[in-house]
């Protein structure tokens, strides 16, 4: 798919969820280097710049796009050669999807081992790597099923339950708001992630914050599920994931409410480390605290 179709599809959520995001994004950049018909190598960059540029552009809290881009160019500019610089965004952007696939893999791994009693589990929204976490824990006979919530406004639980259900893990979906009634049935929080900050703040849909907040009150572990690029590395300087802000009109149509009032849509929000048991990647499940040291180890370069 060309880098305008890829981007009108993340900008419209026919393509979504972080990950997603991120693989679409690195495949768009691999089919401009393929099919760019630039005459020199100045060219072929002011293109795929051009490109990158509008791919970063379509949603705003997920790092993993940005980070997805920059993996994909990395060294490309630095070419001498118009072939050599094609080639080398082919291949990055080749190795970032087949690396993103096994992680999500990895994550669902690394879930198991961490539950000490079965029970059942929650989520929120749509993951793959908490549905890849969920699915390795019911196979591993660690939970017994799952809680869905529906996640207002776009109803992504619906995509989860679907996909839990095609995995055969037993689930239930609920409304947002009985989260709290139906924690004290549950043993454990899987969340995804959009994007991480350094301090290990994790920055998910909507809703993930009341999540954790009410997990913690039932003393429910609560982990949340992470490539390693979903760190921001610029969050150790300081800067801070930008929370997405959408349309009005997923929450209510036109004639729904009197005119003057205002609505409102944020559609993340931030899960601050106090509330976060673990943070499960593919190298491996760390504290929160231990963010800082896992940006060093993996993301150098961007
Ligand atoms: C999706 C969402 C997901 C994360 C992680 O929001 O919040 O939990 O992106 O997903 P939206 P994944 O539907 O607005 O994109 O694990 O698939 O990367």
């Amino acid at each position: 798919m060309d880098v305008e179709e890829t981007a009108q599809k993340i900008e419209d959520m026919t393509i979504r969820g972080a990950g997603r995001i991120a693989r679409s994004a690195a495949q768009a950049i691999g089919h401009y280097a393929s099919n760019s018909k630039a005459a020199n190598l100045a060219e072929f960059i002011t293109g795929i710049d051009s490109s990158a540029k509008r791919l970063i552009s379509t949603r705003p809290t997920a790092i993993s796009l940005s980070n997805a881009v920059s993996i994909s160019l990395r060294g490309v500019r630095d070419q001498k050669t118009l072939e050599g610089a094609r080639a080398l965004a082919i291949s990055n952007s080749e190795a970032f999807v087949k690396k993103s696939n096994s992680a999500v893999e990895r994550i669902g791994q690394n879930a198991p081992p961490l539950i000490e009693k079965p029970g059942i589990a929650i989520t929120i929204c749509n993951s793959s790597a908490a549905i890849s976490a969920m699915v390795a824990c019911y196979k591993a006979g660690k939970i017994t099923g799952v809680f869905a919530c529906e996640t207002r406004p776009k109803r992504q639980g619906l995509i989860t339950v679907r996909e839990l259900a095609e995995a055969k893990v037993p689930v239930t979906l609920i409304v947002d708001s009985a989260m709290r009634y139906v924690m004290p049935k549950v043993s454990v929080a899987f969340v995804g992630t959009d994007s991480l900050e350094s301090d290990g703040s994790v920055i998910n849909k909507i809703g993930t914050h009341l999540l954790a907040a009410t997990a913690r009150d039932y003393g429910v572990p609560f982990y949340a599920c992470a490539e390693s690029y979903k760190f921001l590395p610029a969050s150790m300087i300081g800067k801070r994931v930008e929370i997405e802000q959408r349309s009005v009109r997923e929450i209510v149509a036109n004639a729904e409410v009197p005119g003057g009032v205002e609505i409102f849509n944020p559609v993340f929000d931030r899960v601050p480390p106090d509330l976060i048991t673990g943070i499960i990647t593919e190298e491996g499940v760390i504290a929160p605290s231990e963010s800082l040291t896992f940006i060093g180890k993996f993301l150098g370069g961007i």
